[in-house]
């Protein structure tokens, strides 16, 4: 709603729909109202919108896309702001994001808080400012900025939308004050000029070389993903155009059209799945709303290699203290360095100051003693996968830190029972399982066992917030959610290889697909003599003696074909050759390598394996439908709670195209039922793959 009220000769319109004040009908309603009833107030010489709360408006309401459109549209909205008789103010502090903005751009002037954002967001769900925000900001800024701000998504700080003429003035304080102060100045003057579809667009010097640069930029950067062409579509007619109306109308068609596309859905499922993940809830029935977290200031963090100097950069960077503990000096070395250079590297991008790198370098306290964990809050252990070594670990972490202390593991496959079972406090015990590099992906998967309390999931999922990640709660079981789902894709894609095709030929599908690297690749660059380590520790729990020809294992059918390639040495990026060859140990060039197509090819011929042409829908189908099967089979099994959280995980941890919303939803698109038929397809041709039981 908007609420009303009048201070001396002003009126404010105050936007009061917690928590982010999105322009809800409630709200595009009271504007329409509030306006009227100012212009039709004589004692009212002067209109100031502004946002309750911590906020101005964050944009239109997503939650009614998709749900027929009730009272007036947001353009109706603006006009009758436009068209207001008397001056209206757009007193921003907070956000004004998307239909926000478009809101403070109908006004006729623009004032802002120093700390306040604004921005056209809108893209990231797949959409374009539908609301006159690509006809008017290329009326206010110049045209290349509007394109960029528009197909980009980015917010900017108000001194830079100052800068860029977005806003007319920005304050250090008291914006409503201020907002009055200028009201008192405005009062009686024209506002032809002030109603931006009187204005030309800012003249651009040969504009079709322009766009063109644009173009290219946005589809080297944006592939497949078909929103941020329609921005810059939309603000070509803004130029183009040959009115202010002529160039809405195609801004309309443009909005439709995306707003009707499987993407902008999939964007907006996206969004708010990231959001639902915070919403947890354990087989107890303890959940998000009983539990309450247990302040967490002192981690400590065992283990300085790549993973625990990237977890250890996290909490630094979010303001906690960290104890960094390794056996030998010279690795603790190795590690305080690594934390050192990512720092050093963020003062470089301008995203963290000299002195914020001081500060954090200051609560850095590398040891070699465990002693020295006894009175932090929380411990992450990330030394290498090995369950006697962390039972070992977290049995002596269990003597040595103070009671209350929440003992985390940062293992990505082994069971937490297990682990906790070394200690006299299985409540306190979870894990906390970041990707690599952990200060750049945000995916954080925080599993409990069976003893894990509501107050340490509480406590895990708050932390994973400090520190700025996505946090998905899930049960243990082998590999967790993320890489349990994802190992199922990148066997099939192996099968795939070994039946006939090429891993170049699998990843280029997977990369049409959307995904930012073939799984072949990857495999490269995580090391494939880590799947080797991690089965032949999964072979030794079942009793059996892996080898590289082994085809069994545990009664279901395995591929060896990438332990041919670790017994040759190609053992990945590392060492410059492993699915690919690469220009050198580390590099960044892949060349397919005939080498491996020769593995391959009398891999096949030992094994009797007839080859045969593979198409890239099946490609697709049978790496994709064996994630969504061990989806299923997570929920099924109770690991996951939701498809949600599946998604989650594969958007943020692994780069699925967020445009296809993540594995389940993208199976909801094809058709459930047509995913089940073509599982069934697949049990019956692979009987030998457990994969492909329907679950
Ligand atoms: C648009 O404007 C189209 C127009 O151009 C044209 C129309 C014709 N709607 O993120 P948080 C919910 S498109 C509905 O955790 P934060 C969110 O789901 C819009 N709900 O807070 C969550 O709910 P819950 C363009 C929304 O402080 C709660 O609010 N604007 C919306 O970390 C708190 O959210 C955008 O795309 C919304 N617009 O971040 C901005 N926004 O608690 C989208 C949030 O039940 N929003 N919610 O899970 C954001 O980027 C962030 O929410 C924001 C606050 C930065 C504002």
């Amino acid at each position: 709603m908007v609420d009303y009220k009048v201070v001396g000769s002003v009126a404010f319109l105050e936007v009061n729909n917690p928590p982010v004040n999105a322009l809800s009908l409630s709200v595009r309603v009271g504007f329409v109202e509030g306006i009227e009833r100012a212009n039709k107030d004589k004692a009212v010489k002067a209109i100031i919108i502004i946002g309750s709360g911590s906020t101005f408006i964050s944009g239109a309401d997503i939650k009614e896309f998709g749900k027929p459109m009730r009272g007036p549209g947001l353009v109706e909205v603006g006009e009758r702001i436009e068209t207001s008789e008397k001056p209206v103010i757009a007193g921003i502090h907070g956000n004004a994001l998307g239909g926000g903005l478009e809101i403070a751009l109908f006004s006729h002037y623009r004032i802002a808080l120093k700390n306040a954002r604004v921005g056209f967001p809108e893209v990231l769900i797949g959409i374009l400012p539908g609301a006159a925000g690509t006809q008017r900001l290329p009326r206010v800024t110049t045209v290349p900025v509007a394109m960029d701000l528009i197909a980009s998504g980015r917010h900017v700080a108000a001194p830079e939308a100052l800068k860029y003429g977005i806003l007319d003035w920005v304050v250090e304080k008291d914006l409503p004050s201020e907002c009055i102060k200028l009201a008192y100045n405005i009062i009686g003057k024209p506002l032809h000029d002030r109603r931006l579809r009187n204005r030309p667009v800012t003249p651009v010097e040969n504009f079709a070389a322009v766009y063109d640069a644009a173009l290219a930029k946005v589809t080297r950067r944006s592939k497949g993903f078909i929103a941020p062409v329609k921005c810059l579509q939309a603000v070509k007619a803004a130029v183009t155009a040959e009115s202010y109306a002529a160039g809405l109308k195609e801004e309309g068609r443009l909005f439709m059209d995306l707003m009707k596309s499987g993407q902008a859905r999939a964007l907006q499922y996206a969004f708010f799945a990231e959001r639902a993940t915070a919403r947890w809830q354990l087989p107890t029935g303890e959940n998000y709303k009983t539990c309450k977290p247990l302040p967490i200031k002192t981690i400590g963090v065992i283990g300085a290699g790549t993973m625990g100097s990237g977890i250890a950069v996290t909490a630094l960077r979010a303001g906690l203290s960290v104890t960094l503990v390794e056996q030998e000096r010279k690795f603790l070395d190795r590690g305080v360095a690594m934390i050192k250079s990512v720092l050093e590297g963020s003062v470089r991008l301008n995203k963290l100051s000299p002195k914020a790198m001081q500060k954090s370098m200051s609560l850095l306290k590398p040891t070699v003693s465990m002693d020295d964990l006894r009175d932090v809050d929380l411990v992450i252990e990330a030394v290498f996968e090995n369950l006697d070594l962390k039972k070992q670990i977290f049995g002596k972490l269990d003597k040595i830190c103070k009671a209350e202390t929440i003992l985390c593991s940062n293992t990505s496959s082994l069971d937490i029972d297990k682990i906790a079972s070394a200690t006299e406090r299985p409540g306190r015990v979870a894990g906390m399982h970041f990707f690599v590099p952990a200060y750049v992906m945000r995916l954080l998967e925080n599993v409990y066992g069976k003893a894990t309390s509501g107050t340490t999931v509480a406590t895990i999922m708050q932390l994973g917030k400090k520190l700025g990640q996505v946090s998905v709660l899930v049960g243990t079981c082998n590999s967790f959610v993320a890489n349990r789902t994802m190992s199922k894709y990148g066997s099939q894609a192996t099968f795939l290889v070994e039946e006939g095709s090429l891993p170049q030929e699998v990843d280029q599908v997977l990369t049409d697909f959307g995904m930012p690297m073939g799984t072949f690749a990857v495999g490269d660059l995580s090391g494939l003599d880590i799947g080797w380590n991690i089965r032949t520790e999964i072979a030794k729990a079942q009793g059996m003696n892996l080898t590289f020809a082994t085809r069994y294992m545990g009664g279901d059918q395995y591929s060896s074909l990438s332990d041919r390639l670790v017994q040759k040495g190609r053992i990945g990026r590392k060492v410059g050759k492993g699915w690919y060859k690469y220009d050198k140990p580390n590099g960044k060039v892949a060349t397919p390598d005939p080498e491996v197509t020769q593995i391959v090819l009398d891999h096949c011929k030992e094994l009797g394996i007839q080859r045969h042409k593979i198409s890239p829908q099946e490609v697709v189908e049978r790496t994709m439908y064996a994630a969504v099967n061990e989806g299923f089979r997570c929920l099924e099994d109770g690991v996951a709670a939701k498809p949600e959280d599946i998604d989650v995980c594969w958007l943020l941890g692994f780069g699925f195209p967020r445009y296809q919303g993540g594995p389940m939803f993208y199976a909801s698109q094809v058709g459930l039922r047509n995913v089940y038929d073509k599982i069934c397809q697949f049990h019956e041709r692979f009987p030998n793959q457990s994969i492909w039981m329907p679950s």
